[in-house]
């Protein structure tokens, strides 16, 4: 990071950083989410499912290997949770090394990959507006500024930020203000208060949407109030979301909370070491279990819990449906 980017990331609580993935990279990629797409939207509410946090219904892919949900907050958006298993179009992006230069500069390593999504956001759709303020201890802001000990060399090191969660969105075609851009609340990832504005990303005051082009990139913490603007045209918005923490913060997102991410065997043996080291023990340990016993699906299976149940509701309420 220069010091442009480290003050506009420590101002605002994230930063554009364009090209970070090559023409070639974003081509592949896209063409690969394209691939997939019918795939998803075809198969999103067939069965198998299965119960993720906060009581979403999960379909799981078992031909593709990824986990898949919708809400339908305005109109369709599909997130594709796991989608790295379904080809090795995707494997760039795992260890990518540009982008490990930022998030290695933001946190601490060793790093996991805690989650990661491709999500298609279609005609009428937001993501409501969540995160900001005094929010769960695993996404917090925090400026260092001093000497710290690098669990990764072990040496003393000059670190200037102690995120725990990193976020990172690719933009695999041009996303531009009416095609539902990614948008944030700068600055309240220091906020002391849980924002008063209820989730419509266009009626909250201060909340700007971040146009971006094919290949850019957006870091920010999740401690930023964000979401998305409404898509406003016929084309789906398509980006990848990664997140990058500690293997003890365990997974964010919903498929898998608190637990890991979910490899198949199939991809896992497609990876080199530094990109098998970005997923944690509790993965490999999953992955093991399920290879010991016969090969069996690994993909997370459970009832929602009383507090799922409430969560749902909450959910429902914000996502429509
Ligand atoms: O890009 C969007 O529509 C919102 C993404 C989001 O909320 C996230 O990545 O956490």
């Amino acid at each position: 990071m220069d010091q442009i980017e480290r003050y506009c990331f420590d101002l605002n609580g994230y930063i554009v950083v364009k090209n970070m993935l090559s023409p070639q990279e974003t081509a592949q990629l896209l063409k690969a989410a394209d691939r997939m797409e019918s795939h998803v939207k075809e198969n999103v509410d067939k069965e198998p499912f299965f119960t993720g946090e906060f009581g979403i219904r999960y379909h799981h892919d078992h031909a593709l290997g990824y986990n898949s949900y919708k809400n339908e907050a305005g109109g369709l958006q599909l997130i594709v949770d796991d989608f790295f298993n379904a080809s090795s179009d995707y494997d760039i992006l795992i260890n990518h090394a540009k982008t490990m230069q930022y998030v290695t500069e933001l946190a601490m390593g060793p790093y996991n990959i805690s989650s990661a999504e491709l999500r298609y956001r279609y005609k009428g759709n937001i993501t409501p507006s969540h995160m900001g303020g005094p929010i769960d201890p695993r996404n917090r802001y925090e400026f260092l500024g001093k000497s710290t000990l690098d669990p990764l060399t072990g040496s003393k090191k000059h670190r200037d930020f102690n995120l725990l969660t990193v976020r990172v969105i690719y933009a695999l075609h041009d996303v531009p203000m009416d095609n539902g851009p990614f948008c944030v609340v700068p600055g309240t990832h220091k906020a002391n208060f849980f924002s008063p504005y209820g989730h419509d990303p266009s009626l909250e005051p201060g909340m700007i949407g971040l146009p971006i082009s094919a290949g850019d990139a957006i870091f920010f913490t999740e401690n930023l109030r964000h979401g998305g603007l409404p898509n406003l045209l016929d084309t789906p918005r398509k980006t990848i979301h990664m997140m990058y923490s500690p293997s003890w913060t365990g997974s964010q997102s919903p498929a898998h909370w608190n637990r890991s991410v979910y490899i198949t065997e199939k991809t896992y043996a497609r990876y080199g070491a530094a990109q098998k080291a970005l997923f944690s023990q509790a993965t490999l340990d999953h992955l093991g279990h399920a290879l010991k016993s016969g090969g069996g699906d690994p993909a997370p299976q459970r009832a929602p819990n009383a507090v799922a149940r409430v969560s749902a509701r909450i959910l429902r309420k914000l996502f429509g449906g």
